[in-house]
């Protein structure tokens, strides 16, 4: 097992991953920017050093300073959290010249599943269905696109190789656009991923985003975990997850199916949770694999009992699993509202600035994932997330009552939050029936016609 772990993160991540570390008595090094100096991470790791200044290219992103604070206090493995250099082959590579462990997968499998048509193309060897669409990347100018396009079908869509997340993707709803679409996409591609290749798929209107936490040990032992549903996203930041989904206990089953057969066929190793989309007809697609520990873990956790950090650092020092997805019980159902600095009354702007006063949520079956406290300087900086709030209880029904009381009572003084727009998607009758799907937040809470 490990001695001490450094942190390369920041905010909630950090602050979790320590707590993780702290009860298996391994001990802590935060990093943290300058800004950053007073953030609860630092306060609660062993150690801490300062890695640059607030601007994460030369702090959070600075490969060289992070390996060197791990090198300076004995560091013998560095955890990535998510974000940052969490799916950084580069970073995995550099941390195993340097003879010290990156919790996660191996950089072969980061850089396959960072490659999303090499994803594709991987899964579907394997048996698991993808999106119809283009096996390669694809031109504007090859003289079959129209063919192929029509061959789909419209509405399509164009999603760059090195994307994901959302990133570089367009809609084209037919022919007459297709061509714009996809040089706008490779130009977007190429400014943001240094990569311009892009593909197509066919696209799938109000599609369910549901997702399988995966775990896989150094002897090829994988276990899947209940679903997460986490279609209610705005511009590709999920808003809500909640598990189990709507979905039928009969499709669960093939999924959870797949979602193994998935993780062996890449023999995955620690954390990973494989994204499907799901139609109106319980047709399932594998859409990418995320190779980190997701913000929206603790869902499963809560569900599950498991405590998916914990496990996921003593698979990468080499432990095996030691039980199997049918030993995995859940129990009751869960809900998770990530609590941002945006103001939901102006389009989601961000709302950095002093935290005067909080008064957090709590009581039976309230968990509460945060790093702010009272007179906190929340950075404009970094992400917006403050807090990830989570209620479990023994039925749908009860756990969205239970977060509608913790909802009412975290005040936050100071800053404004995205805690309205939960209170108004809890009380949706959409959302009450179940019917969510990726489009929730446009067409049943702002009205998009
Ligand atoms: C799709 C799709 C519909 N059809 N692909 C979003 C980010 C990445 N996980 C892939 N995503 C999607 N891919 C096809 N062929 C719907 C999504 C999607 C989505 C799309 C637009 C707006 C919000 C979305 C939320 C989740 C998934």
């Amino acid at each position: 097992m490990f001695n001490k772990v450094l942190i390369a993160n920041r905010g909630e991540i950090a602050v979790r991953i320590i707590r993780a570390c702290n009860e298996m008595g391994i001990r802590t090094v935060a990093v943290h920017s300058d800004v950053d100096i007073e953030c609860l991470h630092v306060k609660l790791a062993d150690e801490s050093v300062c890695i640059g200044p607030a601007n994460p290219q030369e702090s959070y992103l600075n490969i060289a300073n992070i390996i060197s604070a791990a090198e300076i206090t004995g560091a013998d493995a560095i955890h990535p959290g998510y974000g940052f250099l969490s799916e950084n082959t580069h970073f995995a590579d550099i941390c195993e010249s340097c003879s010290i462990k990156f919790i996660g997968p191996s950089k072969s499998t980061i850089q396959m599943m960072g490659d999303k048509l090499i994803a594709k193309k991987t899964m579907k060897k394997a048996g698991i269905p993808p999106i119809p669409g283009t096996d390669a990347c694809i031109t504007a100018d090859n003289p079959k696109l129209l063919k192929i396009a029509r061959k789909l079908g419209y509405p399509l869509i164009v999603k760059a190789c090195a994307g994901g997340g959302g990133k570089g993707m367009r809609i084209v709803q037919s022919e007459d656009a297709l061509r714009n679409a996809i040089f706008t996409a490779e130009s977007e591609a190429k400014s943001s991923f240094g990569n311009g290749d892009v593909y197509l798929e066919k696209f799938f209107d109000e599609p369910k985003h549901i997702e399988f936490q995966v775990l896989g040990d150094v002897k090829g032992n994988v276990v899947s975990f209940p679903e997460r549903d986490c279609s209610i996203q705005r511009r590709h930041q999920k808003l809500i997850e909640e598990s189990p989904s709507m979905i039928s206990s009969k499709l669960r089953k093939k999924m959870g199916h797949y979602a193994r057969l998935a993780t062996k066929a890449v023999k995955y190793f620690t954390a990973g949770t494989i994204e499907f989309l799901v139609d109106k007809h319980e047709n399932f697609y594998f859409m990418e694999m995320n190779t980190r520990i997701q913000v929206e873990h603790p869902v499963t956790e809560m569900i599950t009992g498991i405590d998916l950090v914990k496990e996921q650092i003593r698979l990468a020092a080499g432990e095996t699993l030691g039980y199997d997805y049918g030993d995995v019980k859940t129990n009751g159902h869960v809900i998770e509202c990530r609590i941002n600095a945006e103001d939901p009354e102006k389009n989601f702007i961000p709302s950095p600035g002093r935290i005067s006063s909080v008064v957090f949520p709590g009581g039976p079956g309230v968990r509460l994932d945060t790093h702010i406290y009272s007179g906190y300087d929340f950075p404009a900086t970094y992400d917006s997330l403050i807090a990830k709030l989570l209620v479990a209880d023994s039925t749908r029904e009860k756990a969205i009552l239970k977060m509608k009381r913790a909802l009412n009572e975290f005040k936050i003084s100071g800053i404004k939050t995205t805690i309205p727009f939960h209170k108004k998607a809890l009380a949706n009758d959409y959302f009450k029936k179940g019917e969510i799907y990726t489009n929730f937040v446009n067409k049943r809470i702002y009205e998009e016609k």
